[in-house]
């Protein structure tokens, strides 16, 4: 049987051990989630990580988001990865010479001299500027710190809102399951079946230098990837055409909690904040629209392609449209949807659909709904597991050890604390809190646990671990 996670016999605080993750991943300029399995800049891993090194320097938290920004290209996309040049090459894959960032996304306003990858990852940065700046106000007035990271992410939502708006109704799509963050989710695996894997010698998996390959996607998820990225990359980084385009729960959850960030800094800067305060309110019902489903008690992902592609291209042939198949699952899709002929909402219950809650203005009673959910039989918050898992306890696809196909992750675990607080569910925040704590603690902060044991999955000293850790210890 897996090892049950323990306590370490050391009496040194938790802040202290994880400050000195933190201090450990720190390159100069940014922090790495991993110094081996990922040695490079990581979009969200940047977020949550100044969200937790505010606690520890706000002034490095300023700059870990000022150097993530610093990578932002021309049309307002802020990439998931930022290259560390002095990384040797096959340390990490997908790497530069993959990406091509300053020659394949020069009409996309890719920088010119920094080498970045060219998708991106959820918009958690305007929330974490907002933090970052509420620890330490007056540092933050005296470096101008908001007013220089205001524009790059109203640019950046800009971006999103208006380039990903794919299924013309609002919200965000997102074009490879690496944006999304939770890379192998089984949510992903109807969506992927569609796309022909890139031949596996074409590719090294450097990951499986460092972690276990039953810990990791496998090489059919990789060559997936693989294709979708370099159909991306040979397409210039243009927005519309590709084969893989999802509405997702989480992504759009944590951009509508950037906007009233958003609103919140332009305010403090002396602006208003009352259109995207409006704004922040009219996705959320967009999202209600769109992505719950009653029966579920929670939100799942939207295939925009489940009757193929714009241009006809997708595996699934002619890309006419498939209302038939749009209108499976929960009544939603097909014949009201003229503009996406055939979009559907995928069965799996992932994590992904519950990260809404953070939203202040969700209706009580999903709000209710998805705290029932978070505590019944598929995730048994408080009951059976330790931390929330990834996916469905009783899906046929969870594993509790296979990244995110059912370990729990401390950034979900963060993002529910924080939306169990703001629907007043005390208590059961304080558990979920004591939980990520403990076994941030006893894990020497891993990059995922089994949801039952609590057993160390993947990375030790993984940044956002550290952080939250951190953030929640204060
Ligand atoms: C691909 C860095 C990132 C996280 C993602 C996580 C994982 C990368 C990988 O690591 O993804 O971006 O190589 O598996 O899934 O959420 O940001 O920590």
């Amino acid at each position: 049987p897996p090892a049950t996670a323990t306590t370490p016999a050391t009496t040194t605080s938790l802040h202290t051990r994880a400050a000195r993750v933190l201090e450990a991943n720190w390159t100069g300029a940014s922090t790495v989630p991993s110094r081996d399995l990922y040695p490079h800049q990581w979009s969200w891993d940047s977020a949550f990580i100044a969200i937790g090194l505010r606690h520890v320097s706000p002034r490095r938290a300023q700059t870990e988001l000022e150097t993530l920004l610093a990578a932002q290209w021309g049309d307002g996309r802020v990439p998931h990865i930022v290259f560390n040049p002095s990384v040797p090459l096959d340390a990490y894959f997908p790497s530069p010479d993959f990406w091509r960032s300053s020659t394949a996304g020069r009409t996309a306003g890719a920088p010119r001299t920094l080498q970045t990858s060219g998708i991106v990852q959820p918009p958690v940065h305007a929330l974490a500027a907002w933090l970052v700046h509420r620890a330490d106000p007056e540092l933050s007035r005296a470096r101008g710190f908001l007013a220089r990271v205001h524009p790059r992410l109203a640019a950046w939502h800009r971006y999103l809102l208006h380039r990903r708006d794919l299924g013309g109704a609002g919200l965000v799509s997102v074009v490879h399951p690496w944006e999304q963050g939770m890379d192998n989710s089984p949510c992903w695996d109807a969506p992927l079946a569609r796309i022909t894997p890139a031949p596996a010698r074409s590719f090294r998996r450097a990951d499986l230098d460092h972690g276990a390959a039953e810990d990791r996607p496998t090489d059919l998820d990789y060559g997936r990837y693989v294709r979708l990225a370099a159909d991306y990359r040979d397409a210039g980084y243009a927005d519309g055409g590709g084969e893989f385009a999802v509405e997702d729960p989480a992504f759009n959850a944590l951009l509508i909690a950037s906007e009233y960030a958003l609103a919140r800094i332009a305010e403090e800067l002396g602006a208003t904040g009352s259109a995207r305060r409006a704004r922040a309110q009219r996705l959320t019902a967009t999202l209600v629209e769109r992505l719950w489903d009653a029966e579920a008690g929670m939100f799942l992902c939207r295939d925009l392609r489940a009757g193929g592609t714009p241009s006809g291209r997708g595996a699934s042939g002619s890309g006419r449209s498939d209302s038939g198949r749009g209108a499976s699952g929960s009544g939603a899709g097909g014949e009201d949807e003229p503009r996406v002929p055939g979009s559907r909402l995928l069965p799996e219950r992932a994590v992904s659909g519950l990260v809404p809650l953070i939203l202040p203005g969700l209706p009580r009673d999903i709000a209710a709904a998805l705290v029932r959910t978070l505590r019944g039989p598929h995730f048994s918050v408080g009951d059976r597991t330790r931390l929330v898992p990834s996916y469905d306890l009783l899906g046929e696809a969870f594993d509790p050890h296979r990244y995110w196909r059912g370990p729990a992750w401390f950034n979900t675990g963060w993002l529910l604390e924080r939306g169990l607080r703001t629907h007043g569910e005390t208590a059961a925040a304080e558990a979920l809190r004591r939980a990520v704590l403990d076994l941030a603690d006893a894990t020497d902060f891993a990059e995922y646990v089994d949801p039952y044991t609590g057993a160390p999955c993947g990375a030790t000293g993984f940044g956002w671990t550290a952080a939250l850790a951190l953030d929640l210890y204060h």
